[in-house]
């Protein structure tokens, strides 16, 4: 039984299907079997449902047995992960593949895994996605994580489970790292003996790594990134897809799906760029309309979050996908840059428009080209193509959600006045933006931001213990806290910042909160025109009151 754990993420109610589970699922349902045999040849990608007979379908099983827990749902995962993982036969594979990226999940998986250690020993943990991508070591250091595996994880995961079926080394694994070196205990444990042999090399070590103990870590190199169209649909029939279609903006019953994996780019703030190597993969068109109309007549979904990285990167790619499900009524939202989304056609523009496109998450990400070079945005991107972008998209009726990360080096405090300043310009074009502020969280990259807060004493925890705590849980959220620029004038900037994303989105309250009445929305915009019209943006005591009073959803929680 392989137990896939998605750790806490979100406030109850609001749980994304857990697609980097889902998309490990999928593959183990499908079943490539281990002896050798690639993906391609063996998954019938779509081709036939075992019951229905309709073109959706999930593969040719005889995989592995999984099942999924999701944090998001259930109340106490490690007691649900560890009954499902007692009492299975000896020649059962058991394994615990748990995603984590940084912030409230890290924290909730390290409890979690703690725990089923110490209940089950013998059961091998297996962490990857964002975090343990970039933070391998770091994992691979706490006795209750046995593997880590980096990058994308299908092909990955399903070697790994048939190495620990039949014996084998784990050097075969690609992108796999794990802990080598001599055992701290004498007697080894249960995985360890079901691998078998003699040495350590390229063999599962004691997961019982101590103290002073430091494990050596191995790391396979990542293999070429599998094609998405090779691989096979998720088995949404496995999971309660009910629990995962929610009432927002979009619709009434909004999933989420992926449709491509990575970026070509390398900005230097991005976790992507550690998870991808600047490659980007996608799904056809094709595919993506057969996956949109399964969705439409088997769950009823009437709109689409896609969660890709970047969705648009491919404008053929677009255009066909939104010409195929034009006649579908959905409504759907992605996240794409802005240089991309200024190069596409009128043509392009007007299909997306009219096959339900209703919003587009951009990281406009500052008001100066400096700033721009700074980051390594890439690309085209300009200050000035970002307000061309909210005129674009007023026109074709589609609302802009731009994220901006502030307070950048080397003047903090200039920089954020100038993106106040470039976010007031974007409100008087397209009043309809949306409007995410972020504060510079370092990802490890080389960069210039990155080498900055280096130089001004920043450094990542280098153990898990550490990163669960309260203070990096916070910095991980993207509010500054811990980065040395920011914290010089104690908390100022951050202060700054979440005082004019109070009057700025009181002043232009969020189109996509359904629950704002015209009544409330005037409350606001009356209660802040004096603030708005002054730049008075400091102790917004007033207005936050208000919020309060209405349940105000600020534009970050709603996005993705
Ligand atoms: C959906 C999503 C969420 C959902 C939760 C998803 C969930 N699992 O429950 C919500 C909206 C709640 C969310 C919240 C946050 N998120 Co988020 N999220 C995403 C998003 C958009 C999609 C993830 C996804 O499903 N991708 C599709 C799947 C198929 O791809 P994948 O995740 O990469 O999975 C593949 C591999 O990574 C790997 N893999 C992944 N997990 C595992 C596990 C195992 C065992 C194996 C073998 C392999 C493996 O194999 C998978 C298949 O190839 C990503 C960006 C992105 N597009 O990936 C950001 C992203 C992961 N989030 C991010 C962040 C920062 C956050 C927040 C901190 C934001 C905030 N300020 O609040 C919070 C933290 C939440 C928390 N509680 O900790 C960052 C992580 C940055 C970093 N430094 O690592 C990302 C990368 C966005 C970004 N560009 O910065 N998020
Ligand atoms: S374009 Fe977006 S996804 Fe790509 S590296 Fe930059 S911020 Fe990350």
């Amino acid at each position: 039984m392989i137990v896939l754990y998605n750790p806490l993420s979100t406030t109850p109610g609001k749980q994304p299907l857990p697609l980097s589970l889902m998309s490990l699922a999928a593959v183990l349902e499908a079943g490539a079997g281990d002896q050798g045999r690639s993906l391609k040849s063996e998954f019938k990608v779509g081709v036939q449902s075992r019951s229905s007979g309709s073109e959706f379908g999930a593969g040719v099983g005889g995989g592995y047995p999984w099942s999924l827990v999701d944090g998001n749902i259930v109340p106490d995962p490690a007691a649900e992960i560890i009954a499902r993982l007692t009492g299975l036969p000896a020649t059962a594979v058991s394994l615990l593949a748990v995603t984590v990226m940084p912030g409230p999940q890290l924290t909730q998986a390290v409890e979690v895994c703690r725990r089923v250690k110490a209940a089950l020993p013998h059961v091998p943990i297996v962490w990857g996605g964002y975090f343990p991508t970039q933070h391998t070591d770091t994992v691979l250091r706490a006795p209750y994580v046995d593997f880590v595996i980096r990058s994308q994880g299908e092909r990955a995961l399903q070697q790994l489970a048939d190495v620990l079926r039949r014996g084998g080394v784990l050097n075969s694994v690609g992108g796999l790292s794990w802990k080598t070196g001599r055992s701290t205990r004498s007697d080894r444990s249960d995985a360890s003996r079901r691998l078998g042999g003699s040495g350590d090399e390229g063999r599962l070590a004691n997961s019982e790594v101590h103290g002073s103990d430091l494990p050596e870590i191995v790391n396979n190199p990542v293999q070429p990134l599998a094609t998405l169209d090779d691989l096979p649909d998720l088995p949404y029939h496995r999971v309660d897809m009910e629990r995962y279609l929610h009432e927002n903006y979009l619709g009434r019953r909004t999933i989420a799906h992926n449709s491509s994996f990575g970026c070509p780019f390398a900005c230097s703030f991005c976790a992507v760029v550690a998870m991808s190597n600047r490659r980007w993969l996608a799904q056809s068109p094709a595919r993506m309309e057969r996956v949109m109309r399964h969705l439409v007549d088997t769950y009823r979904v009437d709109a689409v979050q896609m969660h890709d990285m970047d969705f648009f990167i491919s404008e053929a790619r677009t255009a066909e996908f939104a010409e195929r499900i034009a006649d579908l009524g959905l409504r759907w939202w992605g996240l794409g840059r802005v240089d991309t989304l200024m190069q596409y056609s009128d043509a392009t523009w007007d299909k997306m428009a009219r096959s339900g496109l209703r919003m587009v998450f951009s990281g406009a990400e500052s008001g100066t080209d400096e700033a721009l070079a700074r980051m390594n945005k890439g690309g085209k991107s300009s200050a000035a193509l970002t307000l061309e972008l909210a005129r674009r998209m007023r026109h074709y009726g589609v609302v802009p959600e731009f994220s901006f990360v502030l307070g950048c080096p080397p003047d903090p405090e200039q920089d954020v006045a100038t993106t106040f300043e470039f976010i007031r310009r974007i409100k008087r074009i397209n009043p309809a933006t949306e409007i995410v502020l972020y504060t510079y969280t370092p990802v490890p990259l080389d960069g210039s931001l990155y080498t900055e807060a280096r130089k001004q004493g920043f450094a990542f925890p280098d153990t898990l213990e550490a990163w669960a705590t309260p203070a990096w849980q916070q910095l991980s959220m993207r509010r500054g806290d811990g980065i040395p620029w920011m914290d010089a004038n104690s908390g100022g900037i951050r202060r700054r910042v979440r005082n004019f994303e109070r009057v700025i989105n009181a002043y232009y309250p969020t189109v996509t909160d359904a629950r704002l009445t015209s009544w409330h929305r005037a409350a606001l915009k009356t209660a802040s025109a004096w603030r708005y019209a002054l730049r008075w943006y400091s102790a917004p005591y007033e207005l936050r009151a208000l919020h309060r009073l209405i349940h105000y959803q600020r534009p970050e929680t709603t996005g993705f």
